[in-house]
């Protein structure tokens, strides 16, 4: 079985999360999301609405994703594509290069985000209204 993984807050479920996760999908038979943590979140300054519960029972519902997990540090992927035996890591592509140093441990893609959506443009809108 081909696993894949990916990272990310995943707050406010928009169509650019669903395109990423839809094409992580499509790199294996298995996709495990790792979902930031709440207290992980406040180390990458963002204030997500939902909380990791939440969040992850969202994500669980997503037919494109296998397994959820949560990510609490910078530094667990390294462990994570090894105890998940994952063979490909995919972010989209505003981290590119950034996580490179996993292609020791399997394959690393970077994928193009989907232009003109966000969690901050939805919460800026939604103030407008
Ligand atoms: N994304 C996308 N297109 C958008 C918005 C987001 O393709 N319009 C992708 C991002 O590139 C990322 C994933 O959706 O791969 C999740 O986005 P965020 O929830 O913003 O994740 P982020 O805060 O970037 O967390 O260790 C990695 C971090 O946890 C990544």
């Amino acid at each position: 079985m081909k696993k894949v993984i990916t990272y990310g807050t995943f707050d406010l479920l928009h169509t650019g999360h669903i395109n990423l996760l839809r094409r992580a999908n499509e790199y294996g038979d298995y996709l495990v999301v790792a979902i930031s943590s709440d207290e992980f979140n406040e180390l990458k300054n963002k204030k997500a609405y939902y909380t990791f519960e939440q969040r992850k029972a969202i994500l669980e519902a997503v037919r494109y994703v296998d397994e959820v997990i949560p990510e609490k540090s910078w530094g667990q992927k390294v462990d994570d594509v090894r105890k998940h035996n994952v063979d490909v890591f995919v972010m989209g592509d505003d981290w590119k290069g950034k996580f490179d140093y996993l292609m020791e441990y399997c394959e690393v893609i970077y994928l193009p985000r989907t232009v003109g959506i966000s969690t901050t443009k939805i919460k800026r809108d939604l103030d407008k209204k």
